[in-house]
């Protein structure tokens, strides 16, 4: 029945293809193989380039990809400009930090040169996010589906709106997947993202001086690591950042399970993933830096699915950062 269904599935998505109706469809290896034989060449050769000289590149587009997703889809909404008429997702408050805007510019304007409109920057942050993380191993570490169009609207209180927050709990972290078709594996595999960058200590502070108000510690944290993070965050208002994965926050591994199982998760929302007891199975296997590749992989490839448009939905804009 099933079989069936999918085939009868199969044969109406390629009869309203064939007549140009049905405008969505799906991601595909390779998309600009003859529109823009060398798109996924130059993305990374220019990530490379930027990667080599800012390490900091891969934690910022890692982020980005994730933010721009988790919004009305992967569409590069993250990427606009505010305008005179509204205030855009890049000037939300979970950005902060955001940067590496002006490399997507160049990524950009290189591939304008060598094929005008054709690449979107959709597909651009989605590539330059794996290969800005795969600099350090010389090749790319998953693989990156493309044909997403970009979108033309950008609000800054969607960002609010639709992005997990650091201080959430299981519930409402497992709630916010599910409502972008992701699951609970998804969401332990992907917070691994965690292995590189840093936090900013307001995200975390509450842990360390006013968890529930009486001036005290949150009792999930190592309390050996609270001390270690109070000297680096002076107070509830220090808005100095620390390694969220200390000590190899620029080598993208499994190191981030290890961190978590010992209870140095840095945000509520990390240690969150400790509190169903039925996940620690798979924390175990994420340990394992192969099983953690293969699995990132895969939970990237379902993130940057979500609501993308394709076929002749949205646009390929011309400048990154405003619509056409
Ligand atoms: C599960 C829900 C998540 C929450 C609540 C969350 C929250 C945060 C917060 C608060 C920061 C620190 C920002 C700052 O202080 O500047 C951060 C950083 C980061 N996040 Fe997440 N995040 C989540 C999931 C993800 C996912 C799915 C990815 C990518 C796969 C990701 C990748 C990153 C990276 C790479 C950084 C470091 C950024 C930098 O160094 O500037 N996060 N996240
Ligand atoms: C990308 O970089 C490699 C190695 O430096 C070089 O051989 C190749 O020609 C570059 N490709 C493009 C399209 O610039
Ligand atoms: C978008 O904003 C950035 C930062 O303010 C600026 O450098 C860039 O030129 C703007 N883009 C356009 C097309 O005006
Ligand atoms: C601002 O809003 C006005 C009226 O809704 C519209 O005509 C104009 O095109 C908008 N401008 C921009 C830059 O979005
Ligand atoms: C999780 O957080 C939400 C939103 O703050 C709250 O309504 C809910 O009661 C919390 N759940 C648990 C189990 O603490
Ligand atoms: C700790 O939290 C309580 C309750 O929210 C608040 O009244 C108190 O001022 C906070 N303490 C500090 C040092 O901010
Ligand atoms: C909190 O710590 C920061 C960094 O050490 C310091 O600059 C600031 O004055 C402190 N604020 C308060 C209210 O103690
Ligand atoms: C990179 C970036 O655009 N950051 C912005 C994030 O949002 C704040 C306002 O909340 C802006 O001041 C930053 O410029």
């Amino acid at each position: 029945m099933k079989a069936v269904l999918s085939l009868l599935i199969c044969v109406t998505v390629t009869v309203f293809a064939v007549f140009g109706v049905c405008q969505g469809g799906d991601l595909t290896k390779n998309f600009y193989k003859n529109s823009c034989p060398l798109a996924e060449e130059i993305v990374q050769n220019v990530t490379w380039m930027h990667t080599s000289t800012n390490p900091v590149l891969p934690a910022k587009f890692l982020r980005m990809h994730f933010h721009d997703c988790f919004v009305r889809g992967c569409e590069a909404s993250i990427l606009l400009n505010s305008t005179a008429n509204s205030t855009a997702e890049k000037d939300a408050i979970p950005n902060l930090s955001l940067t590496g805007f002006d490399v997507i510019d160049d990524i950009k304007a290189q591939l304008e040169t060598k094929c005008p409109g054709v690449v979107s920057c959709a597909d651009i942050l989605a590539l330059a996010a794996r290969d800005a993380v795969s600099f350090q191993f010389k090749k790319p570490i998953w693989e990156v589906l493309t044909g997403r169009r970009d979108g033309t609207v950008s609000l800054a209180s969607e960002a609010l709106a639709n992005l997990p927050s650091p201080f959430s709990n299981y519930t409402t972290l497992q709630q916010s997947f599910a409502s972008k078709g992701l699951n609970v594996q998804d969401l332990v595999v992907l917070s691994g993202g965690h292995t590189i960058g840093v936090g900013h200590c307001n995200f975390f502070s509450n842990r360390l001086y006013n968890f529930t108000g009486k001036g005290d510690q949150d009792p999930s944290l190592n309390p050996t690591y609270a001390a270690f993070l109070k000297t680096q965050c002076k107070n509830l208002t220090d808005t100095s950042t620390v390694e969220m994965d200390p000590h190899s926050s620029r080598n993208f591994d499994a190191h981030y399970y290890v961190i978590l199982k010992q209870h140095e998760g840095l945000f509520q929302s990390d240690a969150a993933l400790l509190t169903n007891t039925g996940l620690g199975k798979l924390i175990n296997q994420l340990t394992n830096q192969n099983t953690f590749f293969s699995e990132f992989g895969m939970s990237m490839e379902k993130m940057g699915a979500i609501g993308v448009r394709t076929g002749t939905l949205g646009e390929i804009r011309k400048k990154c950062s405003v619509i056409n």
